[in-house]
């Protein structure tokens, strides 16, 4: 048995980490600034700008259907960590519920805090993206973003906006956060986005 002398990656392994990403089984914390703590209950997630205004509270959220999903997710810090999974409401089963204006092509997402990230609609609105309230099957960790965080699995993790509180359409791509301070606009883990050039 070849197997036993030569351990070459797993064949599902292949194509899974990105260039300059190291493993790990842990779950580091990555917060700038304070970590607020509230509850589920007094959860809202505000939709506005180019779109019809409203409030969505946990409630509300609850009632659309719920998914568990387990992917891999990047850190621009070069970790990464395979096999992670949530439960929350993916953005595809809350876009039918929203009446965005036809100018919108982005979102700025926002945060308990100020924190904010954007992202095109295009990357938005992709079935795997959730608005998270559990992780590994138990109640999403405050330190980590809950009660609820957004995830978006296919760019670095700065983009899941932790204790996710607003979604604001907007037409044309503007920096959030981190994007003002030097990260890249997209943040394809694949590519290589960490940074912008300027
Ligand atoms: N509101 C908020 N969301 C945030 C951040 C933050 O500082 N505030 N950090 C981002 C960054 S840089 C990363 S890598 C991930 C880290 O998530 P974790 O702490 O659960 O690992 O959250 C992202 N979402
Ligand atoms: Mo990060």
């Amino acid at each position: 048995m070849l197997g036993n002398f030569f351990k070459k990656p797993a064949d599902d392994m292949q194509g899974r980490v990105p260039p300059g990403q190291s493993l790990t089984s842990r779950f580091p914390v990555l917060t700038y600034g304070p970590v607020p703590r509230y509850r589920l209950e007094d959860v809202t997630v505000k939709i506005f700008g180019l779109a019809e205004e409203q409030q969505f509270t946990w409630p509300q959220l609850r009632a659309l259907p719920q998914t568990t999903l387990t992917y891999d997710i990047h850190c621009v810090t070069h970790w990464s960590k395979l096999d992670t999974t949530w439960t929350g409401i993916r953005v595809t089963d809350l876009m039918p519920h929203l009446r965005l204006r036809p100018e919108a092509t982005h979102v700025m997402v926002h945060s308990v805090g100020g924190y904010t990230t954007n992202l095109s609609l295009e990357d938005f609105v992709r079935e795997e993206n959730l608005l998270a309230y559990r992780f590994d099957d138990k109640p999403l960790e405050t330190e980590h973003g809950g009660p609820l965080r957004l995830v978006v699995p296919h760019l670095y993790f700065w983009k899941s906006a932790k204790w996710l509180n607003g979604l604001e359409f907007i037409a044309g791509d503007a920096p959030g956060f981190w994007e003002r301070n030097g990260y890249h606009m997209r943040g394809d883990p694949f590519k290589d986005e960490r940074y912008s050039d300027e």
